[in-house]
């Protein structure tokens, strides 16, 4: 690694000590910017990446509730404001047991840049809470919900911050969260996105992210001569992504042959399509967060404790969570003819699995191959703006231009001879306007008591 490279990361870690998945999510887009970053000096003089790698603003608060059995529970809560640059702070909220300040700053820092490659006029930001799900009653999310709002709410605003679903946080989150900021603020805005469709939601925004993922999927294979026709390819998770991911895919005449959750992952020969598809949300909504039920509702195969990454496949789409793909997972893959591998989760693969995907066969990472999801989140904020509603069409056209684009900005600032550095073509895409966007609007340079100072004695200058 470079020294210039090295001092950047140490100090980094010198200043956020402990934050490691906040540190791997810097260094790959540190490494990928930094030549471009070098010959612009006036990037260097404004010390633009050492502004962007600082959060704008951190929130954390306590998140008190009373389950059903009446004792009270303790939780924290997060706000995240990485970048407001390009528009208000936007990006998901995650409830999960794992979630930590280092994971909501990683995943901020990446919204910032991913958030820049949709198009829209959006800054990035993230939140979230430690809170699991997983076993609760929908009356104890429901008062979670309203306790975190109760706090989130005087930070948050449509053209301030917009906050949306991540993973423990879908529909009925949103609606519980919505009811209780309204509540507070007695306005109806579009400060949400996500919302049912019936209060202000967009048509195609739970399937967006899968959807777009696979749109982007598309786009790599047209490049090499390829199509999702007749293409074997395994996706992890079992939640929202995976569910547009898998849907898109049978459309398009691929057939998706894994899941995975917490306890194992599925291996289904025939396909996951028809009914099984709409099965996963069936098994989402039990709150129990495993797929082993999947095997015996089907017949198909379940393996407990594993990832799906052994099985043999032409495509991979990750759909879970950070970290999920290793060097070895990445070693199999390409060992038994996986041909390339589209990031549907945030940093789903390791920094290790990513060099050698890399290196071998066509990886996008998830900043760009995700996008749709955030993409649709701002046309969902439009609509709300013009207080009207688009038809599935309209959303859609849009979605598949906007991953177009993000391919076509991948394939700008990536292509290398005849491949594509699909991580640097998204980091240096993402990066150069927002980079542009915080040199135009400066930042605060003017001595207060300087100026005081010269305007009584005007003479002394
Ligand atoms: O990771 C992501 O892009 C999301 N969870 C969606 C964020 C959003 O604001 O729709």
């Amino acid at each position: 690694m470079n020294a210039d490279i090295n001092k950047f990361i140490v100090d980094l870690e010198k200043r956020t000590p402990g934050e490691s998945e906040f540190h791997q999510a810097v260094e790959e887009v540190i490494i990928s910017v930094w030549d471009y970053y070098s010959k612009n000096p006036r990037y260097i003089k404004a010390k633009i990446l050492e502004r962007m790698v600082e959060p704008e603003r951190v929130i954390m608060f306590r998140v008190p509730w009373v389950d059903d059995r009446g004792d009270v529970q303790i939780n924290r809560g997060y706000r995240v404001e990485f970048n407001s640059a390009l528009g208000p702070y936007k990006g998901g909220l995650r409830f999960h047991a794992s979630v930590t300040l280092s994971i909501l700053k990683f995943l901020g820092f990446e919204q910032t840049f991913k958030n820049s490659l949709t198009t829209l006029p959006m800054g990035g930001g993230k939140g979230g809470s430690d809170f699991s799900p997983k076993g609760k009653t929908d009356s104890e999310i429901m008062r979670f919900c309203q306790s975190f709002m109760s706090e989130l709410y005087r930070h948050i605003g449509p053209n301030t911050d917009v906050p949306a679903g991540d993973i423990g946080v879908g529909g009925r989150e949103i609606g519980y969260l919505f009811g209780q900021y309204k509540r507070l603020k007695n306005e109806f805005t579009g400060v949400l996105t996500g919302k049912g469709l019936a209060w202000g939601g967009s048509l195609i925004r739970p399937e967006a992210t899968g959807f777009g993922a696979v749109y982007f999927a598309q786009h790599m294979l047209h490049r090499i001569g390829k199509d999702i026709e007749g293409q074997t390819i395994s996706v992890s998770g079992f939640g929202n992504v995976a569910w547009g991911t898998i849907t898109k895919i049978n459309e398009l005449g691929g057939k998706v042959v894994t899941i995975s959750g917490p306890d194992g992952y599925i291996y289904d020969a025939d396909g996951i399509k028809g009914d099984k598809v709409e099965y996963l949300l069936e098994l989402r909504a039990t709150n129990n967060d495993i797929v082993q039920p999947y095997a015996q509702e089907f017949g198909a195969k379940f393996i407990s404790g594993k990832h799906p990454w052994e099985i043999p496949v032409n495509l991979a789409i990750p759909c879970a969570t950070e970290n999920e793909l290793n060097a070895e997972d990445a070693k199999e893959l390409i060992k038994n003819g996986c041909k390339m591998v589209a990031e549907a989760s945030n940093m789903g693969c390791t920094a290790g699995a990513v060099e050698i995907l890399s290196e071998h066969i066509d990886y996008a990472p998830g900043k760009a191959v995700n996008a749709g999801g955030v993409a649709v989140s701002g046309l969902e904020m439009s609509q709300n703006s013009m207080r009207y509603n688009w038809l599935r069409e309209e959303v859609d056209i849009r979605l598949k231009h906007i991953m177009k684009e993000i391919h076509e900005t991948c394939v700008t600032y990536g292509k290398d001879g005849n491949k594509v550095d699909y991580v640097k073509g998204a980091n240096i895409g993402g990066f150069v306007k927002v980079a542009d966007a915080m040199l135009a609007q400066e930042l605060c340079k003017s001595n207060h008591k300087y100026r005081l100072y010269i305007f009584i004695y005007p003479e002394i200058q």
